[in-house]
C-alpha cells in the first residue's frame, strides 16, 4: 500500500528489513551495544556480514533514542541508521524515546542526501512496545518532521506480521482521508 504525503511517497510492506534491495539506507531496531542480537538486529548484522559489527563497536554505547548511521557492508543498501528504542515499562516516557528514534533516523539520512529508507517496527519486538500504539508516535512523528525533509522522496515501512501490517494500512488510510 502506498501514499504520497507532501511529495514523499509513504509505502508499507509485509517482508524483512534485511531484503529491501529499492532502498538507499535501512533502518536498524539496535541494541545499545550495537551487537547482532535478535529480531531486526539479527537479520540486519547476518545479512550484512561481520564487518558491520566491526564498524558498530567503534561507535558504541548508545542510549534510547539515539541513531548512529554506518555502511551496509553485505546489505543490498548504501547505510545501516542503527537506532535504539525505548523498553517499553523501563524508558520513559516511552512515546518520546521512540519518536526520537524516527526524528533521529530522518536527520542523519537527510544529512547524507539519503532519498530511499525502511524502517522496522522499532521497540514492539523484544522491547515489547504495543504496535497500536507505537504506529501513532511514528506517523505523527513523521507529520511533525515532514517541513525538515528535503532528500528523502520514498519511506517504506516493512512489517513482519500481517496483524502489524493492518494496524499500519489502518492508520495510512486515515492520513489519507484527513
Ligand atoms: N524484518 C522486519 N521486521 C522484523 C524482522 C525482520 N527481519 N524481525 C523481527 N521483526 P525487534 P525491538 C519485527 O525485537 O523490539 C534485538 O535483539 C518484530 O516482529 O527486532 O526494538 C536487539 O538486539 C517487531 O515487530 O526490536 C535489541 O536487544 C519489530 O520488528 C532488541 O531486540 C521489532 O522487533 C530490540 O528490540
Amino acid at each position: 500500500m502506498g501514499f504520497i504525503l507532501q511529495n514523499i511517497e509513504i509505502e508499507v510492506v509485509k517482508g524483512d528489513i534485511a531484503d529491501q534491495p529499492d532502498v538507499e539506507a535501512v533502518v536498524n531496531a539496535a541494541n545499545a551495544e550495537l551487537a547482532p542480537g535478535g529480531g531486526v538486529a539479527g537479520a540486519i548484522h547476518k545479512a550484512a556480514g561481520p564487518a558491520l559489527y566491526k564498524e558498530c563497536r567503534s561507535l558504541a554505547p548508545i542510549k534510547p533514542g539515539q541513531a548512529v548511521i554506518t555502511k551496509a557492508y553485505k546489505l543490498p543498501n548504501n547505510y545501516v541508521i542503527h537506532c535504539l528504542g525505548p523498553v517499553y515499562g523501563k524508558d520513559q516516557p516511552e512515546s518520546e524515546f521512540l519518536a526520537s528514534c524516527y526524528r533521529n533516523s530522518i536527520q542523519l539520512a537527510e544529512g547524507k542526501k539519503i532519498a530511499t529508507i525502511a524502517f522496522p517496527a522499532i521497540s514492539t519486538g523484544i522491547f515489547g512496545y504495543p504496535t497500536d500504539l507505537a504506529v501513532e508516535v511514528v506517523f505523527n512523528t513523521l507529520l511533525a518532521t515532514l517541513s525538515e525533509i528535503e532528500n528523502i522522496k520514498k519511506i517504506k515501512f516493512v512489517l513482519f506480521s500481517e496483524e502489524d501490517l493492518q494496524l499500519y494500512q489502518t492508520k495510512l488510510k486515515k492520513i489519507s482521508i484527513g
